[in-house]
């Protein structure tokens, strides 16, 4: 970024993932002057770095990509229902050159700083190779999962093998043929490691600590002319996702569990199992919130365990048990438990035998050591909040989002916090990440910040910042609509219990995504009476 050095730009965009590509579009299409940064050595944000086997999104991709260009929607053909990881790459590549948007990052370079300048008015933001830019405004577009987190065990700087992290996995190929290998995580991430793996190494370790319930995806090659037919229709497609809970097409309805009878309910889940994908979570309204009929519904899964595993300890093993199904991401599979009737893959149950540390030669539990060739963490993220506590961010009187967050994430909508004057976030804490497309969710902060950008412009405003009073009615609501949903009920990434040490309570937006975009809306069409406003050194109103 030779050319933005000492200059004071508009913005400063950080990430390269579906929110900062669609930032740096849309703020430069208003003229204004960026700089952008990515950690990353390219495009596409979890999409570059999860390189692992198997690697899919579990969204159809029809749905999980940009609505904004409808060149790109025409020009760009999705190969299978869900894409895997190389075909989402390519799909970033291919929006960067199409609208021409690599020449204003700086890749491989990792932002240490960003601090509010309340002399001037500006972010000052500093990167890992000593530059430093200046600019009004700053648009975290850092992800709710771009922080992989390795195990609390001790001993992982000791092994002596191959140690391979899912969040972080190498460029270059890597064989398992004749290997030991062990993965330490069953989330959706090892899941799809794990019934890729099975089928290549030697031997496979599973180390299992909670069970996750998964479900068949049921991928499928897209048909030419469905494909036609999507492209024909995509502005009611894009309509019909906005307006759905999810910002998905996926079916969904207003039908309570308990209001039709036994043998309908279980007519409709197999029809759903059967139909593949998060189908199931479209079958009845009340999953998340009625705990008994979330109850049946989990029993029916754990009986579709039954019915693949050959094993019975192995089956009972795999069957998750003591929180509600759906309260963690629910998992989408081909194969996975098919894998455990291998003779090659062994399930390790670290409940009853649990790690104790991670030594020279592979893992060693209470009751045995593991010899392994191989070990790959697929132990999650530090979520919704790791990004941006991971280095300093420093707002008004010198507070940083360390300090604001210590007791919980905290913001307004999601996109904006008091005390950090002019600095937005896309897909932040307390909006509607991970509970509705990434994609929509995106598209709908980016398309508010830019709303904003030019409001302050045309009103010849300096700052902007939520009022104390807006946050706290924001947050107020979070945790009242939380306080309704069996998401609390399981500890996950979602309520921060998988970081030691960090607070925990559910920071997202529970409400379904067309109430989200209403309050977004309504921020705006209330005159932004719930932001503060500064021109020069007056505070006035918006
Ligand atoms: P997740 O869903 O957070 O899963 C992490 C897994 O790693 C989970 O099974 C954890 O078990 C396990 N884990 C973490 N630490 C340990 C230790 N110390 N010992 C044993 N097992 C451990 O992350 P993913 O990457 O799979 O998925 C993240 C999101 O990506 C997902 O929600 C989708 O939206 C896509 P635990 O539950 O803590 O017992």
């Amino acid at each position: 970024h030779a050319d933005v050095k000492g200059r004071r730009l508009d913005v400063v965009v950080i990430g390269a993932g579906f929110g900062g590509l669609y930032a740096v579009y849309k703020l430069r299409e208003m003229g204004l002057n960026i700089a952008a940064y990515e950690a990353g050595g390219d495009v596409g944000g979890v999409w570059y770095w999860n390189r692992y086997p198997g690697a899919r999104v579990d969204l159809p991709s029809i749905d999980y990509s940009y609505s904004f260009s409808p060149e790109i929607e025409q020009e760009w053909t999705w190969s299978e229902e869900f894409a895997s990881q190389p075909e989402l790459l390519a799909y970033f590549n291919f929006v960067a050159d199409r609208l021409d948007l690599r020449k204003h990052y700086q890749f491989n370079t990792r932002i240490v700083s960003a601090v509010w300048d309340e002399t001037r008015k500006l972010w000052s933001v500093t990167t890992d190779r000593g530059e430093m830019v200046e600019a009004t405004y700053c648009v975290m577009a850092t992800g709710p999962l771009s922080v992989p987190r390795d195990p609390e065990i001790p001993g992982v700087a000791r092994y002596a093998g191959e140690l391979l992290r899912a969040g972080r996995w190498p460029h270059h190929p890597v064989s398992y043929e004749g290997k030991r290998v062990g993965v330490i995580g069953t989330g959706s991430t090892g899941i799809q490691i794990v019934q890729e793996v099975g089928r290549q190494a030697g031997e496979l370790y599973v180390f299992q600590r909670t069970p996750s319930f998964t479900m068949p995806m049921r991928n499928q090659k897209l048909d030419p002319d469905y494909v036609a037919e999507v492209k024909r229709n995509y502005t009611g497609i894009r309509e019909a996702a906005r307006n759905s809970p999810n910002g998905g097409v996926r079916p969904w309805t207003t039908r309570a569990f308990f209001s039709v009878t036994p043998s309908r309910r279980r007519e409709l889940l197999e029809d759903a199992w059967k139909a593949g994908g998060l189908a199931m979570l479209g079958t009845f309204t009340d999953l998340l919130s009625n705990e008994e009929a979330n109850e049946h519904v989990a029993e029916f899964v754990r009986g579709k365990i039954n019915g693949v595993v050959a094993d019975p300890i192995t089956a009972e093993r795999l069957k998750p048990r003591g929180y509600p199904i759906f309260a963690r991401r629910p998992c989408l599979d081909t194969g996975y438990y098919e894998t455990f009737n291998r003779p090659n893959v062994h399930l390790i149950d670290c409940v009853t035998d649990p790690i104790v540390e991670i030594t020279a030669q592979g893992v060693r539990t209470q009751s045995s050591e593991t010899a392994l060739d191989m070990l790959i963490f697929a132990t999650g993220y530090d979520g919704l909040t790791g990004a941006l506590t991971a280095f300093d961010v420093v707002g008004r009187d010198g507070r940083t989002v360390n300090e604001k967050w210590k007791a919980g994430a905290r913001s307004y909508l999601g996109l904006m916090m008091e005390g950090f004057p002019n600095l937005f976030m896309t897909t932040g804490p307390n909006g509607p990440a991970a509970l509705a497309n990434i994609v929509r969710i995106s598209e709908n902060d980016v398309d508010w910040i830019a709303h904003t950008i030019t409001h302050m412009a045309d009103q010849g405003l300096d700052t902007i910042e939520p009022t104390r009073q807006a946050e706290d009615e924001w947050m107020a609501l979070v945790f009242k609509l939380a306080q309704r949903s069996l998401l609390t009920k399981a500890k996950t990434w979602y309520v921060g219990t998988n970081v030691k040490d960090k607070a925990q309570g559910l920071s997202l937006f529970t409400g379904g995504f067309p109430k989200y975009r209403e309050y977004c809306a309504a921020a705006i069409e209330a005159g932004y009476r719930d932001f503060v406003f500064e021109r020069g050194r007056t505070t006035v109103a918006a």
